[in-house]
């Protein structure tokens, strides 16, 4: 291992503030992403992008603190090291499977300033926060306000903000398509959800709030409302939010907008006649499958109100586009299953093609997990990181050797491509009466990302250059991605290891049990 150094080689301090009394602090908010091609590159095109660096950076006053945002799902992995050397504090967050991204930049950033105070917080940490706690200065189980708790015991109560208004004017990584969050969690409860295992509950933000975001979202052509449910369970808010929405695109801060809903949105068919006048040009909704038996199993009980087909039929009827991701449900189902499913989506222009396929992932602390867990399913050597819906964790019900080029088949749809354009024109025929120029490209957007997986140039040199993914985590290689990339002190070599969900034999990590066996408590109620 070249990369590693002894202690006393490195290790450059940040420079003091220029006033003795108030120093000014140097802030880095990263949002991490290994990203599901197991390939160091960037999504640009990736709707929505992660905000969570964006919204933490609004813990900070921004007269005594300056502040820097980065996120690696838009600019790719962090390694300028003179950025790494810069902040006297950095704060980290992502999805479930960047806990070892985050280790891996901890050891960066202290190897160059041994000094920086590292805060990690989201779905990793509240899933492990016992066994994270000795790698960070601060692990937060907390709400995103936790931070501004942690900026006044660490750095001093005037830099911590008084009402945390997430800093939209720092996510240079949006473009055109403002970012705003309306609400928070979700008042459902999927069992594969992440949400569902960290207990939390649906909250609603008050409309001043949403008013604040929008300012500083500035004009852009369209936003993009990230709640994980942006329906709820309160009728009043979803039309309070909607005639909001309808004051800011008269002032001419957005033409258009899409959301994340429900499947019970769609039963109701004014809500879509609503959305429609208001300016929506697309919603997502998680189908995951078109088959209710899967449904019930995963307790997606809200998307059995409507036939997963009326329910698509419905939502392009009114004018909007709609996007949907779908479960390849290997462990329950055949290949065969699947494919017939995969077959009947791809041979119907009625319906949107979904943006993206997935294995389901038993995300730790969700009952599915736990069933996995108490199955004894998962596969030795099952790392955190193969948590992404692309790897093979656990025995599925065809044969390993059949199921794994399906993977690879589906991932890469290289012989689908003219069945994706007949598609397509079959489609646009159809819809184009009632999709405009604009809805009609957000509603093949699919059909295109589909395509684009394989044929981006980037996405094709990588390829070459990296070792074809095996689809199964034990055999998973991850070497390239665990090098450091630059000189880190010895000290930190275990942060360049994954984390092991299941040992070489398939028993559960026990550094990982006290967390198992007894989940965080649920984060306070914030908003
Ligand atoms: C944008 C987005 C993406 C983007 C960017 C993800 C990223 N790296 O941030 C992309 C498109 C890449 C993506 C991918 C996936 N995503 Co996604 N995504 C989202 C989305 C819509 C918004 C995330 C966001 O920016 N939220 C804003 C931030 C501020 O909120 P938050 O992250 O929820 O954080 C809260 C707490 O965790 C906490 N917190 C978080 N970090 C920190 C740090 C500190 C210091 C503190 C104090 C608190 C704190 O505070 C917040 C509440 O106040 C969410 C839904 C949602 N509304 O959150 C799903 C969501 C995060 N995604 C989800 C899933 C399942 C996925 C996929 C696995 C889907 C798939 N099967 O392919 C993939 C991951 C694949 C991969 N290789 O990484 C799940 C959860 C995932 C998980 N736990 O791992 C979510 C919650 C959706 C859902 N309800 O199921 N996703
Ligand atoms: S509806 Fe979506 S956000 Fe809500 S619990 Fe189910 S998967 Fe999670």
């Amino acid at each position: 291992m070249p990369n590693f150094l002894d202690s006393n080689h490195t290790a450059a301090t940040s420079r003091p503030g220029k006033s003795p009394q108030r120093p000014t602090k140097k802030i880095l908010c990263v949002t991490l992403h290994f990203d599901d091609s197991h390939r160091p590159i960037r999504r640009r095109n990736k709707l929505p992008q992660g905000m969570g660096a964006a919204f933490l950076a609004g813990a900070f006053s921004p007269g005594l603190c300056h502040i820097k945002t980065y996120s690696e799902v838009y600019s790719g992995p962090l390694e300028d090291e003179k950025l790494l050397a810069w902040p006297d504090m950095v704060v980290l967050t992502g999805v479930t499977n960047c806990f070892d991204r985050m280790l891996q930049v901890t050891a960066y950033a202290r190897s160059k300033n041994s000094k920086v105070i590292v805060v990690a917080g989201g779905p990793a940490i509240r899933a492990f926060p016992r066994y994270a706690a000795p790698f960070f200065d601060y692990c937060c189980t907390g709400d995103m306000e936790q931070l501004q708790e942690v900026v006044r015991e660490a750095l001093g109560a005037e830099y911590a903000t008084r009402e945390m208004i997430p800093r939209l004017d720092l996510a240079y990584w949006v473009g055109m398509h403002g970012h705003v969050e309306t609400s928070r969690y979700c008042n459902f409860h999927c069992n594969f959800c992440s949400l569902t295992g960290e207990k939390t509950r649906y909250q609603k933000y008050d409309l001043q709030y949403i008013e604040k975001q929008f300012l500083l979202m500035g004009k852009r052509r369209t936003v993009h409302f990230i709640d994980n449910n942006f329906y709820g369970n309160d009728r009043d808010f979803f039309l309070a939010r909607l005639a909001l929405i309808d004051k800011y695109r008269k002032k001419g801060f957005f033409t258009y907008w899409s959301a994340l809903v429900s499947g019970d949105f769609f039963s109701n068919e004014e809500n879509l006649t609503l959305a429609a006048q208001s300016g929506c040009t697309a919603l997502f909704s998680g189908v995951e499958s078109f088959d209710g038996n899967s449904l019930r199993n995963y307790n997606k009980l809200q998307n059995t109100c409507l036939p997963q087909v009326e329910l698509i039929r419905r939502c392009l009827s009114h004018g909007i586009a709609f996007w949907y991701g779908l479960f390849l449900d290997v462990y329950s189902r055949t290949i065969d299953d699947i494919q017939n499913e995969v077959d009947f989506i791809f041979s119907n222009s009625e319906i949107t093609l979904p943006g993206f396929l997935t294995l389901p992932i038993p995300l730790p602390g969700t009952p599915y997990f736990n069933q996995c867990l108490e199955r004894k399913a998962f596969f030795p050597a099952t790392s955190l990181r193969h948590l992404d819906g692309t790897t093979l964790c656990m025995p599925p019900v065809s044969p390993l050797d059949e199921v794994v080029p399906f993977i690879r088949r589906i991932q890469h749809l290289k012989q689908q491509r003219k069945r994706i354009l007949q598609h397509a024109l079959g489609f646009r025929r159809r819809y184009h009466a009632v999709l405009n120029l604009e809805k009609m490209f957000y509603a093949l957007a699919s059909n295109a990302l589909l395509c684009l997986n394989t044929m981006h140039p980037i996405q094709s040199i990588l390829t070459k250059r990296y070792a074809p993914p095996s689809h199964i985590s034990t055999t998973e290689a991850f070497e390239k991605t665990y090098a450091p990339r630059f000189p880190v002190l010895s000290r930190y070599r275990s942060h360049f290891t994954p984390t092991l969900l299941t040992d070489h034999q398939g028993a559960v990590n026990e550094a990982l049990l006290p967390d198992i066996r007894s989940p965080h408590p649920p984060p306070p109620h914030t908003p």
